[in-house]
């Protein structure tokens, strides 16, 4: 009997359990994101280090109305993940759009951006699926074209591979004529990387960290909390920021029926964050079924906002 109900495990325990089984164990970063998680998350898009955020939804704001030309005026919006209070109107507003479809897996924070948005932006039909983007949810038919939405550089969680998987997915859901908004953090110097992913407030450790409570609090997990630290690396090679939690002496714990042990240095690899230039961009664009329309980006080339034309 405890076998068998060992083996009823959710989603996340199923991920936690097979990435902990792993040689480099790993847990999934879609995992952050419980109320905790997305509570430091949005810590996070505030801080001095983390640029990304703020400079996004800088650059949607300066160029909204070039935006919006290239995107297309009067289009139902479809927005991959929940649309940000901050970065959503900008783009609505500025195209006039009718219909906005958000498709978000969290139900209660779909539910409660919505409500925001109906005051920011009051004649705007919104359509809220719940679903996981990467899963091809069905979307409304709709009369003309529309304009996909994927911002905040989430592209950069997905190694290359699947990230052309995930754009050709969107090219074949939002069908001809459809255009793409997508925000992508830029290459640049490692030292404003790593200090992006490891702030001197500790709020993206805590965030990290927060995926050991997690387990604790959700899978009857007894992981010793104070014996990991968080670590921020730039892989020049790979082109991406990596996220682990680290072993800092011997570990001996359980979770969900499981035993597992690591060593002193050993980590758990909970993130890829990865960067582009706008050339490897616009060809991730090309290869994934699009034609790459316009880009911005500010002065110093820290992030970049492209629009890409089915
Ligand atoms: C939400 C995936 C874009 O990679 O910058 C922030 C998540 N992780 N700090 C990113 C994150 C650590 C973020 N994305």
């Amino acid at each position: 009997m405890a076998e068998l109900l060992a083996e009823v495990l959710d989603d996340f325990g199923q991920a936690a359990v097979t990435g902990l089984s792993q040689k480099q164990k790993t847990i999934p970063a879609r995992f952050f994101y419980d109320d905790r998680g997305s509570a430091l998350f949005e810590e996070i898009t505030q801080l001095p280090e983390y640029y990304v955020t703020r400079t996004e939804a800088a650059l949607l704001k300066r160029h909204a109305s070039e935006i919006a030309r290239s995107a297309g005026h009067g289009r139902p919006v479809v927005e991959f993940g929940a649309g940000s209070a901050t970065k959503t109107p900008i783009l609505l507003k500025a195209t006039e759009a009718p219909v906005y479809v958000p498709i978000d897996i969290s139900g209660d924070f779909l539910l409660e951006s919505m409500e925001a948005l109906k005051q920011t932006v009051p004649d705007l039909e919104i359509v809220p699926l719940a679903g996981d983007f990467t899963e091809e949810v069905a979307l409304p038919e709709f009369d003309g074209p529309v304009t996909g939405f994927f911002p905040g550089s989430t592209i950069g969680n997905f190694d290359h591979a699947r990230a052309l998987d995930l754009l050709r997915q969107f090219r074949g859901q939002l069908g001809d004529g459809a255009r793409l908004v997508i925000g992508m953090d830029t290459r640049k110097n490692p030292r404003m990387l790593e200090a992006a992913y490891d702030d001197s407030a500790g709020v993206t450790a805590a965030f990290n960290l927060n995926l050991l409570e997690r387990m604790n609090r959700e899978l009857d997990a007894d992981i010793p909390v104070d014996a990991f630290e968080h670590r921020a690396v730039w892989h020049d090679a790979l082109g991406r920021i990596e996220m682990h939690l680290a072993a800092t002496r011997p570990v001996t714990f359980r979770v969900a029926g499981r035993t597992f042990s690591m060593e002193a240095g050993e980590t758990i690899h909970t993130e890829n964050s990865h960067k582009y230039t706008p050339e490897e961009a616009r060809l991730m664009a090309r290869a994934s079924g699009w034609e790459p329309l316009s880009y911005w980006s500010d002065e110093d080339g820290i992030f970049g906002v492209h629009v890409w034309a089915a």
